[in-house]
């Protein structure tokens, strides 16, 4: 069931991009509730638009098609693109390529605020004995975190440029529940990912910020107090979980870099050809 609205705030047209994802289908029936229209988009087929929604199919890479997906949009929830470590091509067409198409429509179609699902990979290669804040500098695991790092400098960019803010979301791991211990700390709830969205969408001033997308886990190694503008309050945590996924996965073995980098087992993959 879905939670009640957490803001009265409501926009004539929201686009979510990414939208027949697993975060993508999660987010769709709550972000409905925040606009008159909800337009998605994916490359994938999606279901048919219901009551208030849009739907429109397209390769991020088209970039005439994404400046007609962004006409008369507000603000874009973007979460489209290659989410996991793939070939390079794959990468640059969707989060390279594809990110500066989004941005380049923005600017032309006069869209203010995006919402970037960024990642962790991000910061793939600091310890997980570390804690990091939005400020530290980034270290990805990958060609996919490397990728998510270009987004969010790309979205500095037209900050300071073009005036266009951005809220990137280092998004940890967003599933129903935590799988392993490293979710522990990584963890984002589905409710917790729709309220960070809309503090991300509804704060007042934003310019170009990071905040590290997680829910109230006591083991997590971020630390969101730069982020605090944003007004972003998990209510729930990882912990619940904690005597589960001990007991399911008691010992870990310390010399693999999975158990001491932060971004676990994506310091390990690739290249992938
Ligand atoms: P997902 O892989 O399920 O969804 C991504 C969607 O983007 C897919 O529906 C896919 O068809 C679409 N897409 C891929 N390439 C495209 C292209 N060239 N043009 C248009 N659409 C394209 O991923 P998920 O889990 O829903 O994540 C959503 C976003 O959040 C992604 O950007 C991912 O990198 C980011 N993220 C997710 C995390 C998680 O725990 N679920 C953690 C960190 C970041
Ligand atoms: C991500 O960036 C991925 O999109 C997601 O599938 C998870 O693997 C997550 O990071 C994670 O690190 O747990």
């Amino acid at each position: 069931m879905l939670a009640q609205p957490a803001t009265a705030l409501r926009w004539p047209r929201l686009l979510l991009t990414g939208a027949a994802g697993g975060l993508g289908r999660e987010l769709r029936p709550r972000l409905r509730r925040y606009c008159d229209v909800l337009r998605l988009s994916d490359i994938a087929v999606l279901e048919p638009a219901g009551e208030g929604e849009e739907v429109v199919q397209l390769d991020l890479a088209d970039a005439d098609g994404v400046r007609s997906l962004l006409t008369g949009v507000d603000a874009v929830v973007h979460l489209g693109g290659v989410s996991t470590e793939q070939p390079w091509a794959a990468i640059l067409g969707a989060n390279i390529v594809g990110a500066y198409n989004l941005y380049e429509a923005a600017r032309r179609q006069g869209v203010r605020r995006i919402v970037f699902a960024s990642s962790n990979h991000v910061m793939g290669f600091w310890r997980q004995d570390e804690v990091v804040d939005a400020q530290s500098l980034p270290r990805p695991d990958g060609l996919y975190g490397l990728s998510k790092a270009f987004g969010e400098d790309l979205a500095r960019l037209y900050w300071d440029k073009h005036g266009i803010e951005t809220v990137a979301l280092r998004i940890g791991s967003s599933f129903p529940e935590p799988r392993d211990r490293r979710m522990l700390k990584t963890w984002l709830s589905y409710d917790d990912l729709e309220r960070l969205v809309v503090a991300s969408l509804s704060a007042p001033v934003v310019g170009w910020s990071v905040v590290y997308g997680i829910s109230d886990n006591s083991a997590a190694f971020y630390d969101n107090r730069l982020a605090r503008h944003l007004g972003y309050r998990p209510r729930d945590s990882a912990d619940v979980f904690r005597d589960r996924i001990e007991a399911r996965q008691p010992v870990l073995d310390p010399n693999d870099p999975a158990t001491i980098y932060q971004g676990g087992a994506f310091v390990r993959t690739g290249p992938i050809e």
